[in-house]
């Protein structure tokens, strides 16, 4: 569906498995961090509200959302969570910096699923605008957080 029709808050809340006992590591890139901190709160509130105990939340921060592939391979080897959300926000600037940074962290965040050891859910913001950003991160688009929180609770839930 086109994102201009799409919010990304929307979901049937009855299609969630219950998330009690759920242990959730979230990686979440300090670089554009207004937005990646909303996306953030959006996931965690979401978490919390299908039974996630916010103890059962371990937050890491890394520099920049290329440093989400090895926060996110940290929490896969580490044994101590179920699922892997990682959170950056990617905007385009004037050189292919962007494209190179987008490619890399999409493809090692795939590697870490083909390994199917647990799932790593893709909270990448890749915007042309901080405008488009904003939108997405509790604007009028509403908010990756919140999808990414709903899938990584049906991941973790669907495959146990
Ligand atoms: C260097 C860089 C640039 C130009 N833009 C972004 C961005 O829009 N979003 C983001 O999360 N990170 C950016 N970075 C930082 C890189 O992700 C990475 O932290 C550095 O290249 C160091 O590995």
């Amino acid at each position: 569906m086109a994102s201009a029709l799409h919010n990304l808050s929307d979901y049937d809340i009855h299609s969630v498995p219950d998330a009690t006992g759920l242990r959730v590591g979230i990686v979440v890139s300090e670089w554009n961090e207004k937005i990646t901190g909303a996306l953030l709160e959006g996931a965690c509130q979401t978490l919390m509200k299908h039974g996630v105990r916010e103890e059962s939340i371990i937050v890491k921060p890394v520099p920049g959302s290329f440093e989400l592939i090895y926060g996110a391979a940290r929490f896969v080897s580490s044994g101590l969570v179920d699922v892997v959300i990682a959170i950056g926000c990617v905007i385009r600037g004037d050189t292919p910096h962007f494209d190179y940074i987008c490619q890399g962290v999409t493809q090692g965040l795939a590697d870490l699923n083909r390994e199917g050891k647990i799932p790593v859910i893709y909270g990448l913001l890749t915007c042309n605008t901080l405008e488009q950003a904003e939108q997405r991160s509790g604007g009028m688009l509403g908010n990756k957080g919140d999808e990414c929180a709903v899938t990584a609770i049906k991941m973790a839930k669907g495959w146990e």
